[in-house]
């Protein structure tokens, strides 16, 4: 489908964003498989960088990749990171987490000097909130936290995994909350991590520098 195309296309093109030697942030996501496949290819060819990835996932894929891995007691800052969304406002503010990893790839993304986003089109929006907004919270008193979630206009739903409760790479669950168009993203994430038993929220406020759309479109913040 067109949408495999422009994934992969975005994914290969956001690698020329990486110099040899660089520390990355590796995200998750199927786009960002296609990023780590051709970041793979330069690897083979000498390309010296490493990975820390924000998902048990892609860390499975890095080691099939044979893209060399490091970890936060090694290094202290990324140099870059690449990371997939859901969707994307005008600000370059994000609504992530439909994979489940939002809270290890906001780590990471926080520790990156440059965030590169890669996506494609049809996630572009006016407003985040198309799509429910994923919230990991702990699992201890998690209908207190999802009641309190409430307050502020959604209806959480426990996520589900093959039949049972989605258990995050951290041990937590994953409330799925839908707003209506979000006017505010960073107020909205604001109230929500204040609560608590939340983690973090899929509201990714201020992080992204680049949107790599496709080979053909880049966004800049703007
Ligand atoms: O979960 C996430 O935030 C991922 O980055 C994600 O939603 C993007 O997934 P995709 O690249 O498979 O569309």
């Amino acid at each position: 489908t067109s949408s495999d195309y422009d994934k992969k296309a975005a994914g290969e093109k956001s690698v020329d964003f990486i110099e040899d030697g660089m520390t990355i942030g590796l995200g998750s996501g199927s786009t960002v498989y296609w990023m780590m496949k051709k970041l793979s290819q330069k690897v083979e060819q000498g390309f010296q960088v490493k990975g820390i990835p924000s998902s048990q996932r892609t860390e499975r894929w890095a080691k099939e990749l044979h893209i060399p891995l490091t970890n936060f007691h090694e290094v202290q800052t990324l140099d870059l990171s690449i990371d997939g969304a859901d969707e994307i406002d005008p600000h370059l503010n994000l609504l992530k987490g439909g994979g489940g990893s939002l809270v290890r790839e906001k780590i990471v993304n926080t520790a990156s000097h440059y965030v590169v986003i890669i996506g494609e089109k049809p996630k572009l929006v006016s407003h985040l909130g198309n799509t429910a907004v994923p919230v990991e919270i702990l699992p201890f008193g998690w209908e207190m936290t999802a009641n309190y979630i409430s307050h502020f206009g959604c209806t959480p739903i426990l996520r589900q995994k093959d039949g049972d409760t989605f258990i995050s790479d951290n041990g937590n669950y994953i409330v799925d909350c839908a707003f209506e168009p979000i006017s505010n993203p960073k107020a909205l994430h604001d109230q929500l991590k204040g609560l608590v038993g939340v983690v973090e929220t899929g509201l990714f406020v201020n992080l992204a520098d680049t949107v790599v759309i496709s080979e053909d479109q880049t966004i800049n913040i703007l």
